[in-house]
């Protein structure tokens, strides 16, 4: 994985910024950092590299418990002691396995940003684990690969709504994305039927290989905005120990040129 580092310089570079972040993601690799990105509680400087995409602000709705800022596009990425939803693992201290955002959704967030608002205290983890769709396709077989970009796996079966697509897909430019979020498609699969297919434990195997290999992870910290091309990119974290007071602000964008 490689990771473009960038600067805030202030409202006044905003838009040199912009260009270069937007840059990265439809031509680079699709992983950004910004350091020095001033944290206030109206978070004006965040939400104006946000609203520079002059896409849509997803709002997360899914767990009205949860603190939301900024009109509630802000998401707070924190160990929440009253969660009780089993696959929200943004809300706990847990490991969260390399995934896509909105992996279940029929058109998921090309942008999702995460502002480090404060690291875990405890040096080394909840480490951000990053890798791209390209670097997971050399781990896996043509076979494997024309199974990901063939099978329409049950990524959601609602009343009103079904998504079934592949983990795989190509875009007009050639270029390969990814979907994947394991916790999502085993519970909409089930579990036996998820378990036995044979492509997908290979590509948890693989997951997993990339996981552990320290060059595929880095510490965020203070005041790093973290912006990943989501549907080319995976992100995950380690655990991070409880009471750590680890936060993170997430955004999703919905950028139609991307
Ligand atoms: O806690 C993190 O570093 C990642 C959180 C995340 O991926 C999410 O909330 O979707
Ligand atoms: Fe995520």
């Amino acid at each position: 994985m490689h990771i473009h580092w960038l600067q805030w310089g202030g409202i006044s570079e905003l838009k040199n910024l912009f260009n270069q972040i937007h840059e990265n993601l439809l031509h680079g690799s699709g992983i950004c950092v910004v350091k020095n990105v001033p944290i206030d509680d109206d978070n004006v400087s965040y939400l104006s590299i946000a609203k520079s995409f002059s896409g849509e602000l997803l709002r997360d709705s899914r767990m009205p418990s949860r603190s939301l800022e900024a009109d509630t596009v802000i998401y707070r990425v924190e160990e929440d002691p009253l969660n009780t939803d089993a696959y929200a693992h943004s809300a706990t201290n847990a490991h969260f396995p390399l995934h896509t955002d909105c992996a279940h959704f029929l058109y998921p967030a090309e942008v999702v940003m995460l502002l480090c608002v404060q690291p875990s205290t405890n040096d080394g983890d909840g480490k951000t684990i990053l890798t791209d769709v390209d670097d997971i396709l050399t781990m896996l077989t043509e076979q494997q690969i024309s199974e990901l970009a063939i099978s329409r796996f049950t990524w959601w079966q609602g009343t009103n709504k079904q998504v079934r697509v592949p983990i795989l897909t190509k875009s007009d430019d050639g270029r390969w994305r990814i979907r994947f979020n394991q916790a999502t498609l085993m519970r909409e699969m089930n579990a036996s039927d998820f378990a036995k297919s044979s492509v997908l434990q290979s590509l948890i195997e693989v997951l997993e290989k990339i996981e552990l290999n320290p060059s595929n992870s880095i510490s965020l910290t203070a005041n790093d905005l973290l912006i990943v091309h989501n549907q080319r990119v995976l992100h995950g974290r380690t655990a991070f120990t409880s009471n750590t007071s680890r936060l993170l602000k997430r955004i999703r964008v919905k950028v139609n040129d991307l």
